[in-house]
């Protein structure tokens, strides 16, 4: 038997926080400055690490953004030698080169121990079976939660993503209690076992879903669509940082996400300007990694909508709370000088009974003026209603979004289903293709 460190769940309180910060902040920043790589020499070439004590200091150090990996491709922004890494993972860009992102064996260790608070977060502990449904591979998404499940003491079924039928199998034989996957196949392996009638025989009591976007509506289709009283919640994170296990929301304080600001240090920026903005205030989340060896960032922009939740939640647990993410700051859709958010068309679709929980978006290019259309799956129940459906839909899309949403409503079961990988939601049309069709 080996002894594990007892889990830090609640984080330190006040003061001790801050001074550890701080202690961590010009620690890493010392290194960078004199850590004999070409982009942290030239980005903190005006920053004196003498003078970066305190948190509050954090304001006087230049930005990291998505581009600077990718000027840096592939290993610019590793700050150690090559003989002391172990783990390369990257996130498919969309515009060609992937991100990649370098591990020593210790960030593979913090990476570990993030995740296992994560998992203890949300209810899991050493007897639980985690049937890890992320992919594995290059995504960080898999490996991540797989070795924090272990380092909690779970055992871990690195089932990965696809294969629903034997996804299904798994969790009957094995009756695991927690499962981690993007909410898409969550919701998809609920309605898979629903039809297959072997959901009543599944234990599933916990989720940890992220990695996409996904509302609250969509929350309550999860947790309907699995039943038992199964319970959704959210785990954030990103490669550029670590991978999943930035903050992670708890059954007892649902909405908030609860920053591991040991290792993360969060701050809010007003997106066009970079102004750091009022406490409480919704903006762009930028996080510096304390504690990272390999890829270390400072002030990360991860184009992630949030706000710092004020007061400190549940008693005795200390972490920042951000609000759970309701967009990137890139996803913004401009119809007629109107800004929409997909979470916000997502918002209304779940409200309507009678749509599914399939559906994309459309932004029609054809014309000068961009158009924007929906496409959703009716449910089975009200296959006979697409008319009066699809009107009463355009009319609360109109009066909620200010904007006319065409509404195309087809039958339970007709649309793609990502069974690996994020889900698209968002789909351009720049000709007569139907970008839908797979
Ligand atoms: O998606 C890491 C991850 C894996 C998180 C598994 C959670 C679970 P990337 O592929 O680099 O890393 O994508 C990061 O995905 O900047 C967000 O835009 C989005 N994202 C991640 N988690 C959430 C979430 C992983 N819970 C990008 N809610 C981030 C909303 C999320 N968006």
């Amino acid at each position: 038997m080996t002894s594990r460190q007892p889990l830090d769940t609640t984080g330190l309180e006040g003061e001790a926080k801050v001074r550890l910060q701080g202690e961590r902040l010009h620690a890493l920043v010392e290194r960078l400055s004199n850590c004999d790589n070409p982009f942290w020499s030239e980005r903190l070439a005006g920053v004196d690490p003498r003078a970066i004590t305190s948190v509050d200091d954090l304001a006087s150090l230049p930005y990291t953004v998505k581009a600077d990996l990718r000027d840096t491709y592939p290993l610019g922004m590793v700050t150690t030698k090559m003989s002391g890494t172990t783990r390369l993972h990257a996130s498919s860009g969309t515009s060609g080169k992937p991100t990649i992102v370098v591990y020593t064996p210790g960030d593979i260790a913090i990476w570990a121990e993030v995740n296992a608070r994560a998992l203890a977060l949300a209810g899991a502990g050493p007897d639980d079976i985690l049937h890890n449904g992320y992919g594995y591979g290059l995504f960080t998404g898999g490996l991540g939660l797989h070795n924090g499940g272990e380092r909690l003491g779970c055992t871990v079924v690195p089932v990965s993503g696809g294969n629903t039928a034997l996804q299904l199998r798994l969790l009957e034989d094995l009756g695991s209690r927690v499962m981690s996957a993007t909410p898409s196949f969550a919701l998809l392996l609920a309605e898979r076992a629903r039809q297959q009638g072997v959901l009543d025989r599944l234990k599933v009591e916990i989720g940890i879903l992220g990695a996409e976007p996904w509302s609250e509506g969509m929350r309550s289709r999860i947790e309907a669509a699995w039943g038992h009283g199964f319970q959704a919640l959210d785990i954030y994170g990103l490669s550029e940082v670590i991978g999943p296990g930035v903050a992670m929301e708890a059954p007892d304080d649902l909405g908030a996400l609860n920053v591991f600001d040991d290792h993360f240090l969060p701050e809010i920026v007003d997106p066009a300007s970079g102004t750091v903005v009022a406490d409480g205030e919704w903006g762009e989340l930028v996080l510096t990694t304390l504690t990272k060896e390999a890829m270390p960032v400072v002030r990360y922009r991860t184009g992630d909508i949030t706000r710092i939740l004020p007061g400190s939640g549940i008693e005795g647990r200390n972490w920042t709370r951000i609000a759970r993410l309701t967009g990137r700051v890139d996803d913004m859709i401009i119809i007629r000088g109107i800004n929409v958010y997909p979470r916000e068309i997502e918002t209304v679709l779940m409200e309507d009974p009678d749509i599914g929980t399939n559906y994309a978006i459309v932004v029609d290019r054809r014309d000068l003026m961009a158009e924007l259309r929906v496409r959703a799956e009716l449910t089975a129940e009200a296959a006979g209603r697409t008319e009066d459906s699809s009107a009463r839909l355009k009319k609360v899309l109109l009066d909620r979004l200010r904007i006319r949403v065409g509404v195309e409503l087809v039958p339970a079961g007709s649309m793609f289903r990502t069974e690996a990988g994020k889900v698209q939601r968002v789909f351009e049309q720049t000709d007569e293709t139907d970008p839908l069709v797979r």
